[in-house]
Formats: structure tokens, C-alpha cells, sequence
């Protein structure tokens, strides 16, 4: 049902490349992609509109979510969900609040200061999943932070479904409403990224799409990163545990079972240099994997090549094999997890612990659940206030101030062979400017 890989004797150089993990092809997808945003680009509306017909099966009278059908769906959202998703939402309100950062003055020397201010974004389009996924807690980890970070104009999009008439699944509708969105559209796909990025006769450009979605999405969040900024592109979902002798097997075992069961492809690793633990492990997964309702698309990717049990002889390997592998999710359930935890360097968010685990995470926890998948975590963060932010320099600095570091100025600019910098200053100071 899941795969073991020994790494028992010394670990090898190229331990990531040993590691379990999926192949995604986005450039693949790129070939596919780029008419699909040309298109967008050249027609805007009615190209949107075309493109849902094809990919979707719906014809869009709008692109557009009218306000009585986002009140109407919110009037429809059963009590729990409801009363589940405000407190989702109070919880990463709490948590992302305080990621707000202040503008920091530094006075360099005397009449010579360099503000960082923080600016967020103008506008920003989300992309919430539809299909199969249907994430409305995807719609709070967007939403949060950039309300947060106050963007003062945002944007969600996901895509239509038949079957609630060629609107986005009520649900989602709903979040946003409980999130205060208004501006909903219903288009999915390629087409989404683009027409967030070129702007339709419906809908105003934003210079930023966020969001996880299918590898189409992340292939069209590539190619037109740079004219709009992106967050990460999100790849399949992935666990990873580092577990010893103390960890409970059953916990374990669904705890694997309950990422892997987002898709064929995610990806569900157990590393631990209990062999006792892995045995366990393998004996509970087939159990708990029949009885759950999506044993299928489970068994599947427990069974992939990029999930897999990592023998190690010790937690010291241990740690330097999640670090390598630099998992969207870590679970750390050793003795004296937290200490363990604390020395991890690469994970899109850690769970310390027997009673941390990813779907607290993925729901309740108050943290982002849009994380950096597919080793990204080695050099990027989830989404946060920061994702939505621009530090913006802004230097003042005296007549005194510039004189006293003229001289600095003018031996570099020579240095570099650029002397009209250095002119530029010499002219504020008599000199000419050669
Ligand atoms: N685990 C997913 C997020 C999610 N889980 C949404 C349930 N709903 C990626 O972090
Ligand atoms: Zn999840």
C-alpha cells in the first residue's frame, strides 16, 4: 500500500533526490495555456465566456456573480458550516493581524533617514478551486490576509459548476459573503488567471492572483508572472511526519490518510527511525484507508511514487531528511517535540505534536493554509499579510546630510564608470556637472 525506503546506513549526497516526491510538468501545460491567456488578452470578455463554454460545459450571461445569489447562498449555508467558518475566520483574523507590519524609520546620520513603508497592493484576484474541491475554507486563507494587509480592492474567482446553474459551488459563495467579498466571478481555469490579468469588459485588471488551483492555474500563474505578481504556484498537497517509538500509529496512519486524500497525486511521507512505528503503520493504513469514503483516490496515492515510509537510524537523519524534503506540512511527533520542532529549517508550516494535526491546520488552527509545496519551502513562505505588502524605501535626507556623503558618492560612480551619477550630486553643490 505505501512504499519504504531505507536510508538506515549513512544518508546518501543527493538525499532529496532519493526522497519521495511527484513530478508536476507545469511547462507542459504551458503550451496549452498560452493561447487559452493570448486569447484573453486579444477578446477579454467574450473570449472568457467562450472559453468557460469549452472547458466548463457552462454558458456565462455574465462572468459575474450577481449579489443576490452570494446573499441567497449564505441564507442557504447550513448552521454548522456556517458557525464553523466564522470561527475559522476569527481564528486566522487573530493570527494574520498580527503579521501587520509597522513602518520603520532609521536615521542613518544626522539629517539623513530611510523610511520602509508598508504598501499593500492596489488590487488582488483570488483563486478559490471548484470541481472536486470545493475549499471554502481556500476562500478564508485568501481572504484574511490580504483584508489584512489592506488591500483595498479584492477579487475572487472560481469556477462555474452545472449543476448550481454556472455559479461557483454556494458554498464558496457563501464564505465570501461571511468575509464581506462582493466581488465574485465565476470563471475557473487558465482563463481566470488571465482575465485577472488583462482585465475584461467585467472585470478591472489586479497586479496580483493568489490562490492554489489545477496545474493549468499554476501553469498560467507562470507565464504571466511579472505582469501580475503571484504567490506560490501550489502543487498537489503534501505530509510529511517525523514520528519516533512514542508516536501512535492510528494517529499517524490518518493523519497520512487525510492529506493523501485531496488527490492521487499528494503526497504522504512518514520518516522514522522506528521500525516498530513503521510496521504499525503499514498494518493500520489498509484498515483505515477501506473504511473512509475516499479509499480509492487514498490507496492511490499512498501507493504513488511520491509518498513513502523513510527508514532512518535516528532522529538526527530524521531531521536532516525533512529538511531536505522541505514538506508543504510537517507533523513532528517525537518525545520533546517541540524541541525537535524548533530545530527544523525548511516546512511550509510545522505541528508539533500529538494533538497539532494538518487538518486543525487545514481549518481551525489560525494559520495559512496556502503553503509552499514541492520542496518551494526551502525558499518560500506560505501565504500571509507579507504576501499582499510592498516595502517601499523612502529616503529624505538633508542639504548637510547629502554633502557629507558626496564624496562617497563620487568615488564609486567612478569606480563604476557611471560619472553622471556623481554629477548629480556635485550640481546641487556649485560644481558642475563633469
Ligand atoms: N491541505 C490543503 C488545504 C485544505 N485542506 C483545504 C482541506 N481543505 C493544502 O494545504
Ligand atoms: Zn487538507
Amino acid at each position: 500500500m505505501i512504499s519504504r525506503i531505507d536510508l538506515r546506513g549513512s544518508l546518501p549526497e543527493n538525499l532529496r533526490d532519493v526522497l519521495p516526491r511527484a513530478e508536476l510538468d507545469v511547462e507542459a501545460a504551458l503550451a496549452q495555456v498560452r493561447p487559452v491567456c493570448e486569447d484573453v488578452r486579444h477578446r477579454g470578455l467574450a473570449a472568457v465566456r467562450e472559453l468557460t463554454a469549452r472547458f466548463d460545459g457552462v454558458e456565462l450571461e455574465s462572468t459575474r456573480v450577481p449579489a443576490d445569489a452570494i446573499a441567497a447562498a449564505l441564507a442557504g449555508l447550513g448552521p454548522d458550516v456556517r458557525a464553523a467558518l466564522e470561527e475559522s475566520i476569527r481564528r486566522a483574523r487573530l493570527v494574520h493581524r498580527d503579521q501587520r507590519r509597522t513602518d520603520t524609520t532609521t536615521r542613518v546620520v544626522p539629517g539623513g533617514t530611510v523610511t520602509e513603508r508598508w504598501i499593500p497592493v492596489e488590487r488582488v484576484g483570488l483563486y478559490v478551486p471548484g470541481g472536486r474541491a470545493v475549499y471554502p475554507s481556500s476562500v478564508v486563507m485568501n481572504v484574511v490576509p490580504a483584508q489584512e494587509a489592506g488591500v483595498p480592492s479584492l477579487a475572487v474567482t472560481s469556477p462555474p459548476q452545472a449543476e448550481f446553474g454556472g455559479l461557483p459551488h454556494p458554498t464558496i459563495l457563501a464564505a465570501c459573503a461571511l468575509l464581506g467579498v462582493e466581488e465574485v466571478y465565476a470563471v475557473g481555469g487558465a482563463q481566470a488567471v488571465a482575465m485577472f490579468a488583462y482585465g475584461t469588459e467585467e472585470c478591472a485588471p489586479a497586479v496580483m492572483v493568489t490562490g492554489p488551483g489545477n496545474i493549468y492555474v499554476a501553469a498560467a500563474k507562470r507565464l504571466l508572472k511579472g505582469r501580475i505578481g503571484i504567490d506560490s504556484e501550489a502543487g498537489p498537497t503534501e505530509i510529511a511526519i517525523l514520528a519516533d517509538d512514542t508516536a501512535d500509529a492510528a494517529h499517524v496512519a490518518a493523519d497520512l490518510i487525510s492529506q493523501a486524500e485531496h488527490d492521487v497525486i499528494a503526497a504522504a511521507v512518514l520518516v522514522t527511525p522506528s521500525e516498530r512505528l513503521a510496521e504499525a503503520v503499514e498494518k493500520e493504513l489498509p484498515g483505515q484507508v477501506a473504511a473512509t469514503r475516499h479509499s480509492e483516490r487514498i490507496a492511490e496515492a499512498l501507493a504513488g511514487r511520491q509518498s513513502g515510509i523513510v527508514l532512518v537510524s535516528g532522529l538526527e537523519d530524521g531531521l536532516k531528511v525533512v529538511d531536505a524534503y522541505a514538506a508543504e506540512h510537517l507533523e513532528i511527533q517525537t518525545a520533546g517535540a517541540r524541541d525537535v520542532a524548533a530545530r527544523v529549517r525548511n516546512a511550509g508550516a510545522i505541528f508539533v505534536g500529538p494533538y497539532s494535526p494538518v487538518s486543525l491546520g487545514d481549518y481551525m488552527a489560525g494559520s495559512n493554509h496556502v503553503l509552499p509545496t514541492g520542496g518551494c519551502a526551502c525558499h518560500s513562505s506560505g501565504l500571509s499579510v507579507q504576501t499582499f505588502l510592498r516595502g517601499v524605501h523612502v529616503v529624505d535626507y538633508t542639504r548637510e546630510a547629502l554633502a557629507e556623503a558626496a564624496a562617497h558618492v563620487y568615488a564609486l560612480s567612478e569606480a563604476e564608470d557611471l560619472p553622471a551619477h556623481g554629477a548629480a550630486v556635485r550640481a546641487r553643490f556649485g560644481g558642475g556637472t563633469r
